[in-house]
């Protein structure tokens, strides 16, 4: 495959943007190649700069769960921006939105749109903090919530891809108010949240962890987390911003009937479009300016493109047994990788949960943060340039899941199972 033009691009790039990119993980320094840049994409096929063509096992990291350019989604788009694209006044448009969340997750009684994950899981601490009046926030070793200060202590994602310990320019002071403790382990938790109860504002966990690669909960544990909080007057937010309306229709929340007092939502909820959310029991919203003195405000927040283009995507997922075909879809094409692996020795652990899934190289079951890092990163990479040059678009980094959208057709899972085998061997013959 030639990447000219993507190398091109890319030297353009780091001219002007630190990194070349506007993403750390999108640099692709963890798998030893340079992005390449699509300029392209319809359904679940991406095409780059220099006209190669991919099966996109990345969704742009969930959002794309109906596939890129969905009619429904540009005519959406297109229509509304013919009236004007922001206006900084509220719209009719954003309560469009705001009740099919409502009605599609039962513990939203209220939700708030912004701009990002972050912004939503950076407010739904604040807001915590808020109602609390306690500074503490309980997070998981390898859960990423976004960039925003608090979060920055043992986090996923591109944290752990750079191997970022956590970052300069966050604060002691912060940090201090930040524990970060062991996922799916519950004697820890217990004795975290009863040992500090009088400080803790919040526990946030991403219900299905995402950004380790992917991590079930095990058995108990978030039914454990909810039983302790509100036992002990904590705040339970749970990051959907990746399982939101991907899990089910309701969420990680419906899938493992675990009820949160506060809920981030992101990507699907944007069809594509910068949108976070954060919303929970009115108790607890009514906090939120300008009804109570917790303030949290966004220029685009309520953008008319980004609702219509969440209404759009989530009205496609209404479609009857539309979360349980893509569950059977995955579910089939998951078990045809572990074939894979098994038939050619390649050790591979494979986790998955509805549509997401990661194959770690590894032998050992992986359970939480420090098994995680257990996988051989640099087969992954070897994995990841051998898929990309055959047209398999797959996440550039080990700690990322690979995302199943309604749109990869048979044809693509096939070429994407027989191009998986084809690495595993080449890769057991270096
Ligand atoms: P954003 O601010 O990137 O919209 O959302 C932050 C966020 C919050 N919570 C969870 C569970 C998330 O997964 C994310 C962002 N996900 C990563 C990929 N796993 C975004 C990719 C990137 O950083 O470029």
């Amino acid at each position: 495959m030639e990447h000219t033009q993507s190398s091109q691009l890319f030297k353009q790039a780091q001219k002007v943007i630190p990194g070349g990119v506007n993403s750390p993980v999108r640099a692709c320094r963890s798998v030893g190649c340079d992005p390449v840049f699509i300029t392209e994409a319809k359904g679940a096929t991406l095409t780059d700069a220099d006209g190669n063509k991919y099966v996109d096992f990345v969704g742009s990291w969930g959002p794309m769960i109906v596939g890129h350019a969905h009619p429904e989604i540009v005519g959406a788009i297109q229509k509304t921006a013919e009236l004007g694209t922001s206006f900084g006044a509220p719209t009719p448009l954003e309560i469009d939105l705001a009740q099919m969340v409502v009605e599609a997750v039962p513990s939203i009684e209220k939700v708030r749109f912004v701009n990002s994950g972050t912004e939503a899981t950076m407010s739904a601490v604040r807001l915590a903090r808020g109602y609390t009046g306690k500074n503490i926030v309980v997070k998981f070793d390898g859960c990423y919530h976004g960039h925003a200060d608090s979060f920055l202590v043992k986090a996923g994602s591109g944290v752990i891809t750079l191997g970022i310990p956590g970052s300069p320019g966050v604060p002691d002071d912060i940090v201090k108010n930040t524990i970060s403790i062991p996922y799916n382990n519950v004697e820890v938790l217990e004795k975290t949240l009863r040992d500090k109860q009088q400080d803790i504002a919040c526990v946030i966990v991403e219900p299905v962890a995402g950004n380790m690669g992917c991590v079930p909960p095990a058995a108990g544990f978030l039914q454990a987390m909810r039983k302790l909080t509100s036992e002990l007057g904590i705040v339970l937010i749970f990051d959907e911003v990746i399982t939101g309306f991907r899990l089910s229709y309701g969420g990680a929340q419906e899938y493992y009937n675990v009820t949160p007092d506060l809920t981030c939502l992101g990507k699907i909820i944007g069809g594509g479009l910068p949108v976070g959310a954060y919303g929970g029991k009115a108790e607890i919203m009514n906090e939120v300016a300008p009804d109570g003195p917790v303030y949290q405000a966004g220029t685009l927040a309520g953008n008319p493109l980004a609702m219509v283009a969440g209404v759009a995507t989530l009205r496609l997922l209404q479609r009857p047994d539309f979360h349980k075909d893509l569950e059977s879809k995955a579910a089939e094409y998951s078990e045809r990788l572990q074939t894979v692996a098994k038939k050619t020795g390649v050790p591979v652990h494979l986790n998955r949960v509805g549509s997401i899934m990661t194959g770690f190289f590894t032998t050992v079951p992986v359970t939480d943060y420090d098994s995680a890092m257990k996988a051989d990163v640099s087969r992954y990479a070897v994995h990841y340039r051998q898929m990309l040059g055959q047209g398999i678009y797959l996440a550039p980094s080990q700690f990322e899941v690979a995302f199943i959208s309604d749109a990869q057709t048979e044809k693509d899972l096939d070429k994407a199972i027989k191009m998986t085998e084809w690495s595993f061997k080449k890769m057991l013959e270096m």
